[in-house]
């Protein structure tokens, strides 16, 4: 019944077509054509409802296209096995599957949509279906532990170069691992990681990119603080070239990094950071603090001057601009 629904909106591209027309064509009640509205809504389809007009669809998701992404996709690491989802719990937790069943670096995991995504420190992640990025990266370099938080910052300049390049948008980095648009929050990541005797195993980095996110689509409590680039920008994005631009990019970085170390990640973390030089207001684990940003170090640790003078570094936390 959604396919020929759908059908009979294509028939009558951008126009309004009335419950009643549309009851009569498929020969369904009213209530049924509002209910199989409702069910297309939940799968990321949107409608503009006038009464008396009735439904005009306006935004059809384009599904994440896996055969063009490998197709396209010039990495030679990254991305090299591809896992697609409809729906998942997290795309965390079916990556840390396939870690434990010996899946080869550079796996990916992405999915339509997350039922409980999540962010840092047991926060929620919001993956409506169709509408957001969503994907995990299997990563195992050789590198000690204490080195794991070098990876975010990593992850989070391979992503803001790509949608600066990408989009006529000004993205920033806020530390660690937010990307916003003037302010708002567009993306997050979250890296979970496991290690022995020192040494990194493997890291899971998570990405949620919400790239295609109506004004409707954000539940009340994120309203004013996250953004979509499609709301910032005024276009649809394109899912899947987002993804395959962004892989590239992550990997040429990723080489970068195993080859000459953090520290040209850390000049191009700095060119793009609105977190340093500026006052803060940081909560973590002992509470909130103020203070002055000052620097990252090579362990991508935040220096805080604080306002009787003493540095701090801070390995993580929520810095409210
Ligand atoms: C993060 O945590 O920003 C990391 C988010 C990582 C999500 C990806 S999606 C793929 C993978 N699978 C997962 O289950 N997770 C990863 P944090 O810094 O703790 O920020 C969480 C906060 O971001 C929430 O408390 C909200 O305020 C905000 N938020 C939640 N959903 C959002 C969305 N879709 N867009 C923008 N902001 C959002």
């Amino acid at each position: 019944m959604n396919e020929r629904l759908l059908e009979f909106f294509d028939q009558h591209a951008d126009q309004f077509l009335s419950g009643e027309e549309i009851s009569r064509e498929l020969n369904i009640s009213r209530t049924a054509v509002w209910k199989h509205i409702q069910n297309l809504r939940r799968l990321g389809y949107e409608f503009e409802a006038v009464p008396r007009k009735g439904y005009r669809l306006i935004y059809r998701p384009e599904p994440l296209r896996v055969d063009n992404l490998l197709e396209e996709l010039s990495t030679t690491l990254i991305g090299k096995s591809i896992h697609v989802f409809e729906s998942v719990d997290s795309t965390q937790n079916k990556a840390l599957q396939l870690v434990q069943q010996g899946c080869e670096e550079g796996t990916i995991v992405l999915a339509e949509e997350q039922t409980s995504g999540r962010g840092r420190m047991g926060k929620s992640w919001f993956s409506p279906k169709g509408k957001g990025i969503w994907m995990s990266i299997v990563l195992k370099p050789q590198i000690p532990l204490k080195q794991t938080a070098q990876l975010t910052l990593l992850t989070a300049v391979a992503l803001c170069r790509t949608l600066n390049e990408m989009l006529d948008l000004e993205v920033g980095i806020k530390w660690p691992n937010d990307l916003l648009i003037e302010g708002k929050k567009i993306s997050g990541i979250l890296l979970e990681s496991s290690g022995e005797d020192d040494r990194l195993n493997y890291v899971i980095a998570g990405i949620g990119i919400s790239a295609n996110l109506s004004k409707e689509d954000f539940p009340e409590e994120l309203s004013n603080i996250a953004t979509s680039l499609r709301l910032e920008s005024g276009q649809m994005i394109d899912r899947t070239l987002l993804i395959r631009r962004f892989l590239e990019q992550l990997e040429k970085l990723y080489f970068l990094y195993l080859q000459q170390g953090f520290s040209p990640i850390r000049t191009l973390w700095e060119a793009l950071t609105v977190t340093l030089h500026r006052r803060i207001k940081i909560h973590t684990r002992d509470g909130w603090m103020e203070g002055t940003a000052l620097s990252i170090d090579d362990a991508g640790a935040l220096t805080v001057q604080t306002d009787n003078g003493e540095q701090v570094k801070l390995y993580s936390g929520d810095i409210q601009l």
